[in-house]
């Protein structure tokens, strides 16, 4: 895993080296950083250009993350993490016929992951030959061809897999949809199985819609924002700017994150040449609580129990309630059973399990009280645990006490990852598809669609090594590298008869294949779509749930790609003919797309007309309306139990205990699976990624030193599987029995059957792990 032999075009890279950081997030260090990715890059002037148009009308809808823009400010928005995925999307460099006809896969598979996508954009169709062991040319037709013969001749369209991750655009996402429920599954696996799905169950059930409550607007008017298990000053650096100005306006921002990550403790805005020349940066933060890995439905429950208290003290003093008693009564459900829960939960469980002291548990209580709005963002700290649904209802139990739901300047916001994922949801793309969207794809279409569940992710993986599936296709992501025990998955991929991959960039899923494999290049965000009527817009829906258009900017490099939309039509004229409708039609002008969507999606009636507005429309939120379209018809107090301990059944019947507890995150050089570079600036460490950050005490309690290299093994039976090597250990300003590594490299230590209660959402922030001294250089042996 952690070797590579070096092939020439090799990535650019600094020797490895660790020396915390100090100065702020953003200012000179992000433009510095911004300023070295343009000098590397080709394409320089017309990528500042394109960037200039980032995330404005007419631009293009940055492929970064999925935060919103005030859709009024007229202001050119971007930041240097923003800067990097368009950089990075709109290289030179390309990966065609030459570039497969110099490298076998098998010497291909050697390179990391960091080499692989430097290489360039993908610019033509190809083909797995087994016997040269390499990817040849092949016709788009006869791929086409070749893809519906293999789904054709599958005993039940259940043996099919359709992944997608949260780049698609809402037309791409929609179509590939329609094709799939056409040729009868509902087998959509995607990104946010693995990313917020706890968030999508756990709003469902307690207010009735799987999506944040908030807008942009509400962050001007919180008098408390709380930050829970996210680290935006590297994957949402655009949401610093709100923050930045609520402690400005002397609202308070709360952190909790175990992590002291700099983008949450001062923040310099890249934009504002005042600061930057003065050098001066403003805390983001009023407090910051450090809770133990997993320990935030704790924290919460605890500071729920404080609410309580005070709300007993306030009516037996007759003092103005701590409670909105308004709100509970009107809106509530279950309340009685919920304080029950409270009452019932013991300080000394929630003490331990936290990892907080009672006075900082206090400490955040008085913090939520104090301001009359809040808002509760949340992000991968919070759900990739086994009980993240319990805990993000925690953090709505606590947020309806006090009202704080569907009112300005309150609410919650699951701040989401990729920049389109929120929108692949509401298009359909479906496992569970709600029977609503069902019915009206059978009005509309007149064919009968499929309505059993499908496979999520952790299924699919499941499906295909034990055969039950057989042909995966990608819409795009890199499933190999972002899914959990890699070597499970990967011969679940190897177990396949066909694996498609539609995408803009090379990647390990290109190289752990099925015994037919297909490579279909597409284009990007940044890229011009031209088809049959011209150049077409697509539309993307942000956390806020703002619809809005995306104009790609620059020229494609090869005239051999092809958009998502026309590579899915293609598929599906291929498979079904013009079943249900006129695929080839369809694509020629992507405002028929979006008429079918009108049809058949709630909310996007009129959707061509309204996508004319500037800064594109809002879907509406019924929870933010206070509707709750749950069961009961009201919002309901959850009244969840503490896990009595976190530690799975399966690490305890090992016997052994774990030598710490392990999260995994991104570095600041990186967009999930995607390496940008091996630096990490604001945690201090440059030119290495195979790194496990840990407490200095730890290190010596374990009999290590800090820089030696050690093999990870977790904790869950199948050692030699679940095992990576030759990390060198960090000590880091971490908790105590933590540590923290980067994703994809631990991902070999994350079990494939260690899964959310409700979400089926791998545990990827708590992983039970011992140390051992590194067998030898840290090859694999
Ligand atoms: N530049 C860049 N931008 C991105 C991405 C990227 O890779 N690069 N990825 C995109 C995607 S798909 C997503 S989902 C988002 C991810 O955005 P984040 O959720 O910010 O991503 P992670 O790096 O996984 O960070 C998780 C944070 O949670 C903290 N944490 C871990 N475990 C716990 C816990 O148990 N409790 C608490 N309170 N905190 C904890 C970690 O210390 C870390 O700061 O970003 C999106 N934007
Ligand atoms: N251990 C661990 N594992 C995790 C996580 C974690 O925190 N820890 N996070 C999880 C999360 S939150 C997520 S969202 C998943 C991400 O999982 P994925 O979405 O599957 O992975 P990405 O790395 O975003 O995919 C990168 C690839 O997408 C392709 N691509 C990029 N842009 C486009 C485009 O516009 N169109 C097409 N068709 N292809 C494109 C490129 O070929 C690139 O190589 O990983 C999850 N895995
Ligand atoms: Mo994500």
């Amino acid at each position: 895993m952690t070797s590579y032999q070096n092939l020439p075009d090799n990535a650019p890279a600094s020797s490895p080296r660790y020396q915390p950081y100090h100065g702020p997030a953003g200012g000179w260090g992000a433009l510095r950083s911004v300023a070295k990715a343009w000098v590397g890059s080709d394409n320089a002037l017309k990528n500042i250009r394109a960037l200039l148009k980032t995330n404005q009308n007419g631009g293009f809808d940055c492929p970064g993350c999925a935060w919103g823009d005030s859709p009024e400010s007229g202001m050119v928005k971007f930041c240097e993490n923003g800067a990097k995925a368009v950089n990075w999307e709109a290289t030179k460099r390309r990966v065609d016929a030459a570039f497969f006809a110099r490298y076998s896969v098998s010497a291909l598979r050697q390179q990391s992951d960091y080499w692989l996508e430097y290489q360039g954009r993908l610019t033509e169709p190809m083909v797995y030959d087994p016997a040269s062991d390499r990817y040849q040319p092949i016709d788009w037709n006869a791929a086409f061809a070749l893809i519906a013969r293999e789904l054709n001749k599958l005993t039940s369209p259940d043996q099919a897999e359709f992944y997608t991750s949260g780049r698609a655009s809402n037309e791409a996402a929609y179509l590939y949809q329609l094709f799939v429920r056409a040729y009868g599954t509902n087998n959509f696996p995607d990104c946010s199985n693995m990313c917020h799905e706890a968030s999508g169950v756990a709003l469902g059930q307690s207010v009735g819609v799987g999506k944040g409550t908030v807008t942009f607007d509400d962050f001007e008017h919180a008098d408390a924002i709380f930050v829970w298990g996210q680290n935006p000053g590297t994957n949402h650096p655009r949401m610093l700017d709100p923050l930045r100005d609520a402690v400005k306006r002397g609202a308070q921002v709360v952190c909790v994150n175990p992590l002291k990550e700099r983008g949450l403790e001062r923040f310099q805005h890249p934009q504002n040449p005042l600061e930057m020349l003065t050098n001066s940066d403003r805390p983001t933060n009023t407090a910051f609580f450090r809770p133990a890995l997993g320990g935030d439905m704790a924290m919460l429950r605890g500071m729920a129990k404080f609410v309580l208290q005070w709300e007993r003290e306030a009516q037996a003093k007759g003092e103005p309630a701590v409670f909105d008693h308004g709100f509970i009564a009107e809106h509530g459900q279950g309340v009685d059973e919920y304080l029950a829960a409270v009452d019932a939960t013991p300080w000394q469980h929630i003490e331990e399990q936290s990892g907080l002291a009672l006075a900082d548990i206090e400490l955040a209580a008085r913090m939520y009280c104090r301001g009359r709005r809040v808002i509760m963002c949340w992000a991968m700290g919070i759900t990739q645990h086994r009980h993240s649904v319990a805990t993000i209802q925690e953090i709505v139990n606590l947020q309806m006490l006090r009202g704080n739901i569907g009112a300005p300047g309150a609410g919650l916001c699951p701040v989401r990852g990729h920049s389109n994922v929120q929108g692949d949801r509401t298009m359909g793309i479906n496992e569970r598809p709600p029977l609503a969207l069902l019915e009206a794809i059978e009005r509309r279409f007149d064919f009968p669609v499929p309505r059993h569940n499908g496979h999520n992710t952790v299924e699919a993986i499941h499906a295909m090594l034990d055969g039950r599936a057989k042909v995966f296709i990608g819409l795009g992501g890199n499933f190999a590298q972002a899914t959990p025990d890699t070597e499970r998955t990967a011969q679940a991929l190897r177990n396949c008869a066909l694996t498609v991959q539609i995408s803009t960039k090379l990647n390990r899923s290109h190289l752990i294949h099925g015994q037919q494999a297909l490579i279909l290049p597409c284009l990007g965000r940044t890229d011009i779509d031209l088809q049959a009527e011209g150049p077409q817009a697509v539309t993307v829906e942000d956390s806020f749930s703002m619809v809005h258009a995306s104009n790609g900017q620059l020229k494609p490099l090869s005239t051999q790609m092809r958009s998502e939309p026309a590579v899915i039509a293609g598929i599906a004229a291929a498979t079904l003919g013009k079943q249900p409708v006129d695929w080839h039609w369809l694509v020629a002008d992507y405002d028929r797309i979006r008429d079918l969507i009108g049809d058949t999606i709630a909310g996007f009636s009129d959707f061509n007309q309204r996508l004319r507005q500037p800064g594109g429309f809002y879907l509406g939120n019924s929870a933010a309306n206070r509707e709750w379209k749950t069961a009961s018809g009201r919002a309901n107090f959850k009244a969840n139990l503490l896990p009595d301990t976190l530690l799975d059944e399966r690490v305890r019947a090992s016997g052994q205990l774990p030598d710490l507890i392990m999260q995994s995150m991104r570095s600041h050089d990186q967009y999930n699976t995607t390496i940008y570079g091996l630096d990490d600036r604001y945690r201090g460490v440059r030119g290495q990624r195979d790194v496990l950050f840990a407490n200095e005490a730890d290190i010596i309690r374990l009999g290590f030193q800090p820089g030696q290299k050690v093999d990870i093994v977790s904790l869950w039976g199948d050692e030699h599987v679940r095992r990576v090597h030759g990390f060198t250990l960090l000590a880091f300003d971490i908790p105590a029995g933590q540590a923290a590594a980067y994703y994809p490299e631990v991902n070999p230590l994350i079990p494939l059957e260690s899964i959310g209660e409700g979400s089926h959402t791998p545990t990827s922030k708590f992983v039970a792990i011992k140390l051992e001294r590194a067998r030898d250089d840290g090859r694999i042996l």
